[in-house]
């Protein structure tokens, strides 16, 4: 069983495409998720072409390399298996529609992460009895991040998933300062986070900590 961070931000490409130079953007606002003391990091792009999702992941996957840090510092990029290997990231986190857990397991290999999204009790189920090593409940509350969101599961479903996995739980959608404590304290293991993060991303990752821990 793997140990993961309390705090589990997303750095979303969608939130920097009107940058002028939306890499150098994205690099910035790592840097300051970094300073704020996070040691997890997923790199999400949901329209750029493999090509740019695996120029970006490189770049941003540079700033995240700590080798030997204490506890270990990783960098996850979400949907695409084969860009992680080429972009010698640390996990892939897959949804339903992406490759199979397993199939991802077999591409990245024993020791890199695996991480799953579910939407209802019946797929923390199934996905409890899979090769990953966390998986991701969501969304707990309401979000404009994510385009077509699966209906809200309420701190409720935070608390239906705890109960049937042991394996550690990731809890994502709509999650804010204001509410962190209460996905954790309704058995979350972690919390995912985009647009809470996204103004003075330094001191809002200080102040998830403060809350979280
Ligand atoms: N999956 C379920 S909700 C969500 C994803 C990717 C978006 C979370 O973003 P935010 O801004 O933290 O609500
Ligand atoms: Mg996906």
């Amino acid at each position: 069983l793997i140990r993961i961070p309390r705090l589990y931000p997303i750095v979303d490409a969608a939130f920097f495409a009107a940058a002028s130079d939306p890499v150098s953007a994205m690099a910035a606002y790592l840097r300051a998720l970094l300073a704020g003391g996070v040691t997890l990091v997923q790199y999400r792009n949901k329209t750029g072409s493999a090509r740019e999702m695996l120029a970006q992941a490189r770049e941003l996957r540079r700033l995240m390399w700590r080798p030997g840090a204490e506890p270990q510092y990783r960098f996850i990029l979400n949907d695409r298996a084969d860009l992680c290997l080429a972009a010698d990231c640390d996990g892939v986190h897959v949804g339903q529609d992406d490759l199979s857990p397993h199939a991802a397991r077999a591409l990245v290999g024993p020791d890199r992460w695996v991480g799953v999204s579910t939407h209802n009790p019946e797929q923390v189920q199934v996905a409890s009895q899979w090769p990953v090593d966390y998986i991701a409940v969501g969304p707990v509350f309401a979000t404009s991040t994510k385009a077509n969101p699966d209906p809200v599961i309420g701190l409720e479903g935070v608390r239906t998933a705890r109960a049937l996995t042991s394996k550690p739980l990731v809890a994502i959608g709509g999650i804010t300062r204001a509410n962190c404590r209460s996905v954790i304290d309704a058995g979350a293991d972690s919390v995912a986070v985009i647009s809470d993060l996204i103004n003075e991303p330094q001191r809002s990752v200080q102040e998830f900590l403060r809350l979280l821990t």
